[in-house]
């Protein structure tokens, strides 16, 4: 059926099918054959820097809910891109990355740009990598490439191509891959355990927006009465923020965790780790109470500090359970945790984080995406910024930064009938502030607030935790987004004072196209 094409051909056939006709990348002289021709009904967007082009291919995928095709140049273009790669990873991102390799003909005599282990490269942060042995078997090893990619738990995968395998004349193939799903996990167990608790916790994770399992979470929730608690430094949010059982996010440190659960009797941990520290505490780190942890990653289960593990797909794990006849208990429904922080905030002279917050909530539309890489700001977002709809926040998993605006131009790209809005901490804003330009280019419904405190004031706030009274490097001085905005074609403004915000958001919101507002903070 394929005969007499090329392999280029049968791939670009093949990506068609699969409704992946826009490359993200950042392109090299060994990428050059594979666009050859390159047909009308695909797109190739510019990124400036391999490590952007990786993150807005994973905004793009996220907000699509599909896997997105990057292309990266050789061994020092996926160098670049490695740290956003990891954050994929950790994001749980079905990204296809392909790179360019020297040609076959010459690779013996290690040509300029040729690296010996293509593959090996973006190990261990990838779920697989590949230089294929054989030109005629790149579209196929791409193909497998995007069924391990789709297959829980999803992430990234690589596949390095030699530069004069696409102008090879391709063989039939057969046995296409199609994706995999996995099944629903055995929670016998776990409905006998929650129809004898009295008092059960909940702890919701990014994972369930990422597997779809939000309402059935939030029917869980509601079923079984639990508090639930979010865990800290996800990628996404997976339990609506206004709920009355939103409990807050739970603490990174074991002591925290443990005092936390504290007169609970049974912990339920959905679509996350058991549990995320981020600094050390005393041992025992496991709480008290029995502890079962859903999760469609063996490595996630693996991970955790006690418990018993259920293995399956996150949405029908938790429809099983909602199912489950052994699941009804006799406790008092959707109760109101009530531990929520009220809001307080000034309207005059410097504008402060709270204030600031509160008032894009009020004049966004609620169905716009949030996109945030700023770290100092993420106390006050769940009081003043609350998410309550599954697919529409997100930053990255990793702790990397240089994901956020970057992958707010993909995400604007996947929803082009709504404002999306990226907030972006002044130092974050520098690891990919060429993405603006993909921003300029792509005509992004876009709205990035940078928010210009002068320093990385998360690790001034860090640096206590490690009895330190300074830290080096932290002070961002000088830097003016206005003009980094407009060099690259991005309208700008710059707003200091709370009487004039919210007529600068107004218009940052109603403009036609991207715009930056630069937001000076204390
Ligand atoms: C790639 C990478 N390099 C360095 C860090 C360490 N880091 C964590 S928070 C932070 C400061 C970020 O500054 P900014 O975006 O201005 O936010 P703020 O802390 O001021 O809220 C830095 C540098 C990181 N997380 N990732
Ligand atoms: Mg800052």
């Amino acid at each position: 059926m394929f005969q007499g094409q090329s392999v280029r051909e049968q791939f670009l056939d093949w990506a068609r099918e699969k409704g992946l006709t826009r490359f993200f990348g950042n392109p090299g002289s060994t990428e050059l054959t594979m666009f050859r021709d390159f047909p009308d009904d695909f797109d190739y967007v510019m990124s400036l820097h391999e490590g952007c082009a990786v993150a807005m291919a994973d905004g793009y995928a996220q907000a699509r809910r599909a896997p997105a095709l990057i292309n990266l140049h050789s061994a020092a273009g996926v160098g670049n891109a490695m740290g956003t790669i990891f954050t994929a990873f950790r994001n749980g991102t079905p990204l296809i990355i392909t790179a360019g390799q020297q040609s076959r003909s010459i690779l013996l005599h290690d040509p300029f740009l040729h690296s010996d282990r293509a593959a090996e490269l973006v190990r261990p942060h990838i779920k697989y990598a590949i230089e294929p042995a054989r030109a005629q078997d790149v579209p196929a090893a791409i193909a497998k490439a995007w069924q391990i990619a789709l297959t829980a738990p999803m992430g990234p995968v690589f596949v390095s191509i030699p530069a004069d395998d696409w102008d090879q004349t391709a063989e039939p193939w057969t046995g296409r891959p199609a994706p995999l799903s996995v099944a629903a996990g055995d929670v016998t167990a776990l409905a006998e355990a929650l129809a004898a608790s009295a008092n059960p916790v909940i702890v919701a994770g990014g994972e369930v927006d990422r597997s779809g399992a939000w309402d059935a979470l939030v029917a869980l929730a509601e079923a079984s009465g639990a508090p639930v608690w979010h865990a800290p430094l996800e990628g996404r949010i997976g339990f609506p923020q206004s709920h009355a059982q939103f409990a807050g996010i739970l603490p990174a440190d074991p002591g925290g965790i443990r005092e936390t659960f504290a007169g609970h009797d049974l912990i339920l941990v959905v679509g996350t780790r058991a549990f995320t520290y981020h600094i050390e505490g005393p041992k025992p780190f496991a709480p008290e109470a029995p502890l079962f942890q859903i999760s469609d990653s063996a490595e996630m289960l693996a991970a955790a500090v006690s418990g018993q593990g259920i293995l399956g797909d996150i949405k029908r794990t938790l429809e099983a359970l909602l199912a489950s006849t052994n699941f009804r208990s006799s406790r008092a429904q959707s109760r109101d945790v009530g531990a929520r922080a009220e809001p307080s905030f000034t309207r005059e002279g410097p504008i402060t984080l709270p204030y600031l917050l509160h008032t894009l909530n009020r004049l966004r539309d609620p169905a716009s995406a949030i996109v945030e890489e700023a770290p100092t700001s993420r106390g006050d977002l769940p009081v003043y910024l609350p998410i309550d709809r599954p697919d529409q926040f997100f930053t990255c998993a990793s702790g990397g930064l240089g994901f956020g605006l970057a992958a707010s131009v993909g995400v604007a790209m996947a929803r082009p009938d709504v404002r999306t809005i990226a907030l972006i901490g002044d130092g974050s804003a520098m690891y990919g502030i060429q993405s603006l330009h993909a921003a300029a280019r792509e005509k992004s419904n876009l709205l990035v607030l940078v928010f210009n405190n002068g320093r990385y004031a998360a690790l001034d706030g860090f640096a206590s935790k490690f009895q330190l009274h300074t830290t080096v490097g932290c002070d961002l001085a000088g830097l003016d987004f206005v003009k980094l905005a407009e060099a690259q074609g991005v309208a700008a403004e710059r707003v200091d004072a709370a009487e004039a915000l919210e007529d600068v958001l107004a218009r940052g919101l109603a403009a036609a196209g991207p715009m930056l507002i630069e937001v000076m903070l204390p």
